[in-house]
């Protein structure tokens, strides 16, 4: 095992602004609370940095409620920044915002260019294969434009369907080694995952699969106390981080940061 793909450098994270609050959601269970949010963000990159990682936190933009959610308007692979194309129309404004800080971390940046759309969401990398979910928010299209710029870094491209209730393709399943992933039953059962070992979450803890293996950690959300137990067993490190606010948004750990590492593939 290279352990490649879990050794990261850095990470990139946006702090929530106070117009998180009316951040896109599937199911209205309540607007999260401001302040909370905040206090939940600081843990994660406090977390995140504790494994050693260069965390860089950008300023938050008011302009933009769910920009929390840095993961999805931009691809970090190979040492290059590849700036994607929300779907959703309040979102789509993100990727300028952060084309001048991905410029200046990044040697090179690509665009996808539209009219597809491809969220960071539905993007699940691996060592070689760069598997993309298509979903509401990944279309055809998007993941056509996608397809030349994977191939010539390096990259194997693997199409997938997400199921129509889950929102990104990430939402219910992660990386956890080079070859195992984590994943919803329910997201397991499509298939999709073939040549990869995988560990299914427990019964009724289907969001736990939006987990991060960010170095040595597997960082999972609080209340999955049986995954918990299930990866401990079979030997991962487990922290578990408070994500209640970003929950209520439809995200998780994994959409709250673009990981990377500035070496380039090997
Ligand atoms: C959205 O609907 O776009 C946000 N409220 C949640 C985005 C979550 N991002 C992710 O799973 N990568």
């Amino acid at each position: 095992m290279s352990g490649h793909s879990i050794t990261f450098t850095h990470a990139l994270c946006r702090a929530p602004s106070r117009s998180v609050t009316a951040g896109l959601r599937a199911e209205d269970r309540g607007a999260p609370d401001a302040d909370l949010f905040a206090r939940e963000h600081a843990a994660y990159v406090a977390a995140l940095r504790r494994t050693g990682a260069e965390v860089t936190v950008l300023e938050p933009q008011e302009a933009f409620p769910d920009s929390v959610f840095i993961e999805d308007p931009a691809l970090c692979l190979a040492g290059v920044a590849i700036l994607l194309r929300p779907e959703a129309p309040t979102r789509r404004g993100e990727v300028a915002a952060l084309r001048p800080d991905l410029s200046r971390l990044f040697p090179e940046i690509r665009d996808l260019g539209g009219p597809g759309c491809v969220d960071g969401g539905d993007i699940l990398c691996s060592d070689t294969e760069v598997m993309v979910g298509l979903s509401a928010r990944t279309d055809a299209a998007g993941v056509a434009a996608l397809r030349p710029i994977v191939e010539d870094l390096g990259y194997r491209m693997r199409v997938v369907e997400t199921p129509a209730e889950i929102l990104h393709f990430k939402t219910e399943s992660s990386l956890l080694d080079p070859e195992t992933i984590l994943a919803s039953p329910r997201l397991a059962a499509t298939g999709c995952f073939s040549g990869y070992r995988v560990i299914e979450t427990a019964s009724g803890e289907e969001g736990a699969a939006n987990a991060i293996r960010f170095n040595a950690p597997v960082f999972l959300s609080d209340g999955f106390p049986r995954t918990a137990e299930r990866l401990d067993r079979v030997g991962y490190e487990i922290r578990q981080l408070p994500m209640s606010q970003a929950a209520l948004l439809d995200g998780g750990l994994s959409c709250l940061s673009l990981r990377y590492s500035l070496r380039l593939k090997p």
